[in-house]
């Protein structure tokens, strides 16, 4: 039998500056394909990566969409970003509290749209650890209110961004199965 394959939808949410498009280079690196859409005040970039499954594992073709002017990204333009999410990277910036407790309004705009997606909790610039005033403890309560999984990352070294992609892939391919 054939591999399976899906095509999925994620959105990466968070204030300015976290690190959400440097999440993404970082991600794709090697196959930077990308495409701004002016209109949407969007970035959609593609990647396929393979998570477990039968038959050897099931092809995951990702279309990655970036919001570029968080702060001028109108309630209009939200139901078309996030129409037909299937995943949902929610990213705070570990050096600034702030953006841990906005990223509750980003989720709530999501799931408004997209209904119980999965979500994973990303904590990034976690090389600036000496600079940190997120806690685990403040990271995991937020992403437990969700029921959902979280993970330190750093788009600087690369650190757990690849395994937060899979991650979150592989929560939707099983979430489809
Ligand atoms: P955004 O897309 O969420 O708005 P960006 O955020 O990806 O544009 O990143 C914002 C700034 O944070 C950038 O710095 C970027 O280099 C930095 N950054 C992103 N991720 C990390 C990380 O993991 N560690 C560190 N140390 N810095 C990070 P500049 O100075 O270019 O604005
Ligand atoms: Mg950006």
């Amino acid at each position: 039998m054939d591999r399976q394959k899906m095509k999925v939808k994620i959105c990466l949410v968070g204030e300015g500056a976290v690190g959400k498009t440097c999440l993404i280079r970082r991600f794709i690196q090697d196959q930077f394909d990308d495409r701004y859409i002016s209109t949407l005040g969007a970035k959609v970039s593609k990647k396929e990566i393979r998570v477990d499954g039968p038959n050897g594992g099931i092809d995951i073709d990702m279309t990655i969409w970036d919001i570029m002017g968080e702060k001028g990204f109108r309630e209009l333009l939200k139901e078309a970003y996030f129409h037909g999410a299937q995943g949902v990277l929610a990213v705070c910036d570990l050096t600034r509290k702030e953006t841990l407790d906005d990223l509750g309004d980003w989720v709530a705009a999501v799931v408004k749209v997209t209904g119980n997606v999965p979500i994973a909790y990303l904590g990034n610039k976690y090389d600036l650890k000496d600079q940190m005033v997120v806690s685990r403890a403040d990271l995991q309560g937020a992403a437990q209110a969700h029921g959902s999984p979280y993970l330190f990352t750093s788009a600087k070294t690369g650190e757990n961004v690849e395994v937060a992609f899979s991650k979150l892939a592989q929560m939707i391919a099983q979430r489809a199965s």
